[in-house]
């Protein structure tokens, strides 16, 4: 596998590529299982013809030059798969559009207030996790344990919502549970884009001016253009889109920052405070920062602002309970059908239940993977118990079906599912929704919307294998740390084109623009839970035992553990049928 920053190396490399690959192949340890920009630099040729003209890794961008065209055009965006032309502009914010220009559309309009973003309630939260053990003093059958917490009480609010239309009126059979999904918000039936370079471009503007209007409720900022002016000295923020980090011999952190008038250079110098935070810092992030310039194009920042959630002393609460659901992976020869049995029993109250859980249960979300797919990684073939895709489908909807009608499902497509792999993702084809009872509603991926009188924000999870990947103290067995990462910069998907690839849809809609009560995530295969300043975050692991290619990666799964939320106390529990 090549990484994306090795392939963005290669495609900049001055001489033959033949040269360059044969280097790089020569190079390699028979371990290798991912080129990444070390292995390119490691090459000898590299060192002579790239570094010669200044491109190692940490150098390969051009001096920087305030917002000078030369300097855009060491945008990532440029150099890789999308540009139409050699000669097009490059830069993610302000490339085609002139200085003029991006000022009337973006940045120079007043800052309109985010309905998204207004203050909860005040005084900090330091995030409780939920996962202690708590048995309420009741003998528990062996299969089923339960830990939870407990979080201060909050009547839900009402607010006026938009019902979406119908989703599941093709139903096999059942009571006609009405499966309308209140304020459902997500891209399926929606999409425009068709990958064209404006598109990236009008993407990444509204990435930016969303996340600058929450950052703009904190400070003052001005358009990083107007710093060729005569300011120097006097304290200034910005808010701008990181397009590059790196640490210079002396330690110092050097951040490229772009904002639709331009680009800057900020220096963090060593020692500065919060420099935890700065060692977070992941490209295409949006932040504010502020500090002096010395008018000749470098800014020395002194903070560092996210457009995290504000504190919040109340937790929102609803009614019902719900279990979190991901990862089934039906057809593949590791899902747990005995596992899955036994849940079914319980939810069914065919076994003892002391604590009377399963009769609460009023929804079940699934964040995606429902079944393996084919295809999705070299060598699957091996591991399909049913080869066949639609077939798979049509076991995974037996098996949804034995959950009773009374309990209203919710199913967003992961990795793995036969849509469209790029996010945000549509729900799972009409032709499918006949083989499934009439309460399940199918959504995209990611979705929004209100379930059991809260917000629920549901989304598959592909980005917490780059957030693991850059963001140092992240974990697989705690993805949900890698979930407030997310909360903090308001994106679920903050590095651009790693291992997510983003369709350019007008609308950004990974940016976490209204905070959840419930963020609910999956794909990692291992169970998590915390809240972070009045949000429950939740990964619901997987009905998959570990794969081969996850014990090469030491990938250690937690299989056919549910995740349960009591939305009435927002105590979170987790059931164990493994
Ligand atoms: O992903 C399950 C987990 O396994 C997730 O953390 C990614 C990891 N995984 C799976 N396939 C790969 C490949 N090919 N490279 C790297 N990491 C991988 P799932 O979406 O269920 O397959
Ligand atoms: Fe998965
Ligand atoms: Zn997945």
């Amino acid at each position: 596998m090549i990484d994306p920053e090795a392939l963005e190396l290669i495609a900049s490399y001055p001489g033959p590529l033949d040269e360059l690959v044969e280097g790089v192949i020569r190079g390699l340890e028979s371990s290798t299982l991912v080129v990444g920009p070390l292995e390119i630099e490691r090459c000898p040729c590299w060192s002579e013809r790239a570094q010669g003209d200044g491109g190692s890794i940490h150098q390969r961008s051009p001096q920087p030059k305030l917002a000078s065209p030369d300097r855009r055009s060491s945008s990532k965006l440029a150099e890789a798969h999308l540009l139409p032309s050699p000669s097009a502009p490059s830069s993610r914010l302000c490339p085609s559009l002139s200085s003029d220009q991006a000022k009337s559309e973006h940045l120079m309009s007043p800052p309109a207030s985010d309905p998204f973003s207004s203050p909860q309630g005040s005084g900090p939260l330091a995030p409780v996790h939920l996962a202690g053990p708590e048995l309420e003093g009741q003998a528990l059958p062996p299969w089923l344990e339960e830990a939870g917490s407990r979080g201060p009480e909050l009547s839900a609010s009402v607010r006026p919502e938009v019902v979406s239309p119908l989703r599941s009126d093709c139903a096999s059979g059942g009571p006609a549970i009405p499966a309308l999904l209140e304020g459902l918000s997500d891209i399926t039936g929606r999409s425009t884009c068709v990958g064209e370079y404006q598109d990236f471009v009008r993407y990444f503007r509204d990435r930016y001016s969303r996340i600058r209007e929450m950052l703009l409720g904190r400070l003052n900022a001005r358009p990083i253009e107007s710093l060729k002016k005569d300011i120097a000295g006097r304290e200034i923020s910005i808010i701008g889109m990181v397009m590059d980090v790196r640490t210079s011999a002396k330690g110092n952190k050097v951040v490229e920052l772009e904002d639709p008038t331009g680009m800057v250079t900020v220096i963090f110098t060593k020692g500065t405070p919060g420099s935890e935070e700065l060692t977070g810092l992941v490209l295409d992030e949006v932040i504010g920062v502020t500090g002096t310039s010395d008018g000749k194009g470098r800014f020395f920042g002194k903070t560092l602002m996210r457009p995290d959630l504000q504190a919040r002393s109340a937790i929102a609460t609803g009614e019902g309970g719900a279990l979190l659901l991901s990862d089934v992976h039906v057809g593949s020869t590791y899902f747990m059908e005995d596992a899955w049995e036994r849940f079914i029993e319980w939810i069914n109250g065919d076994v003892d239940d002391p604590l009377g859980i399963a009769s609460k249960v009023k929804y079940a979300v699934i964040a995606g993977d429902l079944v393996d797919g084919i295809g999705i990684y070299p060598g699957q073939e091996a591991d399909l118990s049913i080869k066949d895709v639609w077939e798979q489908y049509e076991r995974a909807a037996e098996l949804l079906n034995e959950i009773p009608d009374r309990i209203q499902i919710v199913l967003s497509p992961g990795n793995h599912d036969v849509v469209r792999q790029a996010e945000p993702q549509p729900a799972l084809p009409d032709s499918l929704w006949s083989l499934f009872k009439n309460n399940v509603t199918f959504v995209g991926n990611p979705a929004t919307f209100r379930l059991g009188g809260v917000d629920w924000l549901v989304y598959h999870g592909r980005s917490i294998d780059d957030l693991v990947l850059k963001i140092p103290g992240l974990s697989y067995g705690e993805p949900e740390k890698a979930m407030v990462e997310m909360l903090k910069r308001r994106h679920l998907s903050p590095i651009y084109g790693n291992r997510v690839s983003i369709a350019p849809e007008e609308e950004d809609l990974l940016v976490i623009r209204r905070p959840p009560a419930v963020l609910h995530c999956g794909h990692v295969h291992t169970i998590g839970m915390t809240r972070y300043k009045g949000v429950t975050a939740i990964n619901s692991g997987t009905w998959q035992g570990q794969t081969d290619f996850q014990k090469k990666m030491n990938i250690q799964p937690t299989p056919a553990i549910v995740p349960y939320l009591d939305l009435s106390t927002m105590r979170a529990r987790r059931l164990i049928f493994a």
